[in-house]
């Protein structure tokens, strides 16, 4: 059974199979995460980026991690919060599944998670990390390859609210 781990970083520096990217529906990039991502993956990432077609809301797509310690990135796209009512929390948990599935297709044992839709996209932290951790509960009897699941922790308030509800 894979272990979920709480860690407090920039996820741009870690040393594990795949990160995951925050990212917007066209991939090439935005603030956020997103930005910090491309910057230390390098050009290249924007490059394979755009014979990507993009990506819907919910869904993933692995890439490269160019100049990063991570092997791989994979990018996925979070609900933008709009009050809660327009299958935010089924878009999230789906991000967070995605990721797992292509994780496990690419036979990869670690991966990181930034809290997706947390920053610009203005998910409630609260019922986010809910959602987060439910998503990857439900997965972790079905995971074969994955070993370690990073929730990265960008700040006080996230550590808070996972060291709460695990
Ligand atoms: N390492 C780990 N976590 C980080 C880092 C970092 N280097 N930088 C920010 N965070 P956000 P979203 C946290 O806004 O809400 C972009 O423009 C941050 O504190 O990056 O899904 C995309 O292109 C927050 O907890 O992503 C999209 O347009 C979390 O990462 C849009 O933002 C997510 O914040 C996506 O918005």
């Amino acid at each position: 059974m894979a272990t979920i781990h709480l860690q407090t970083a920039d996820i741009t520096t870690l040393h594990v199979d795949a990160i995951v990217n925050a990212a917007n529906s066209s991939l090439l990039g935005g603030g956020g995460v997103d930005g910090a991502i491309h910057r230390a993956a390098g050009p290249e990432l924007l490059e394979f980026c755009k014979s990507l077609n993009g990506c819907t809301t919910g869904d993933a797509k692995i890439t490269p991690g160019f100049n990063l310690p991570a092997q791989f990135i994979i990018h996925t796209v979070g609900p933008v919060w709009k009050g809660g009512k327009q299958n935010e929390a089924q878009l999230l948990s789906s991000c967070y599944s995605r990721c797992l599935d292509l994780a496990e297709e690419n036979q990869l044992s670690s991966i990181a998670f930034p809290a997706i839709s947390c920053g610009i996209y203005g998910y409630p932290t609260d019922q986010a990390c809910q959602v987060a951790l439910t998503a990857i509960q439900h997965r972790l009897p079905q995971l074969k390859s994955i070993q370690d699941i990073y929730l990265v922790c960008f700040n006080e308030e996230l550590y808070q609210q996972y060291t709460h509800l695990l």
